[in-house]
C-alpha cells in the first residue's frame, strides 16, 4: 500500500530539514515516502511524479525547496492533491528567497506555505496529519496525545541558574 504522504525535496541537501517532517509523521504513526524531485534539474521526474501522485495513492504532498523554489508550485499545478510547501533556509538569503518563491502563488493554484526551515517541516507534517485525521479516528487520537505531551512538557516556571 502506498504511504499517504509523499515528502519531496529539490536536493539531497534539503533532507537535513525535511527529515523533521518525516520524523514527525513517524512519531504520529503516519507512513511517508521520500523522493528527491528537482523542478530545475529533473523536470521530467517532477512531471512524472506529480502527474502520477494521485493515482499512486498519495493523499498529501509535502514539498521542500530552497532558493528559486519552484517545486511546490509546479507540483501543485500538476495535481489536485493538497501540497504543503516548506521553504528551505538557503545560505544566500536565509530562506526568505525560498519563502517568497513558495508563498506568493497567483490565485488558482494553492500551496499551503509553512515557516522557513525545521519549524516549517515539523508543522507541514502536523498539518498533513490533521487533514488525514479527519477521516482516521485512531490518528486523531494520536494527534491529541501528541499535543498533550507537548503541553505537559512546558514547565510552569523557568529554571533559574545557580
Ligand atoms: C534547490 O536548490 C534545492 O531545493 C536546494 O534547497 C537548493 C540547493 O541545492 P543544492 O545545490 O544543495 O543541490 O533546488
Amino acid at each position: 500500500m502506498t504511504a499517504p504522504v509523499a515528502i519531496i525535496m529539490g536536493s539531497q541537501s534539503d533532507w537535513e530539514t525535511m527529515r523533521h517532517a518525516a520524523e514527525t509523521l513517524t512519531a504520529l504513526g503516519v507512513a511517508s515516502e521520500k523522493h528527491i524531485v528537482s523542478a530545475h534539474r529533473t523536470p521530467d521526474r517532477l512531471f512524472a511524479f506529480a502527474k502520477g501522485a494521485k493515482a499512486a495513492g498519495f493523499k498529501i504532498i509535502i514539498a521542500g525547496a530552497g532558493g528559486a523554489a519552484h517545486l511546490p508550485g509546479m507540483t501543485a499545478a500538476l495535481t489536485e492533491l493538497p501540497v504543503f510547501g516548506v521553504p528551505i533556509e538557503s545560505k544566500a538569503l536565509s530562506g526568505v528567497d525560498s519563502l517568497y518563491s513558495i508563498v506568493q502563488m497567483p490565485a488558482g493554484i494553492p500551496v499551503g506555505t509553512l515557516a522557513i526551515g525545521k519549524p516549517g517541516a515539523v508543522n507541514a507534517a502536523l498539518l498533513a496529519a490533521s487533514v488525514l485525521a479527519l477521516s482516521d479516528r485512531a490518528l486523531s487520537g494520536r494527534l491529541v496525545a501528541w499535543r498533550k505531551q507537548q503541553t505537559d512538557a512546558v514547565a510552569e516556571r523557568p529554571e533559574e541558574s545557580a
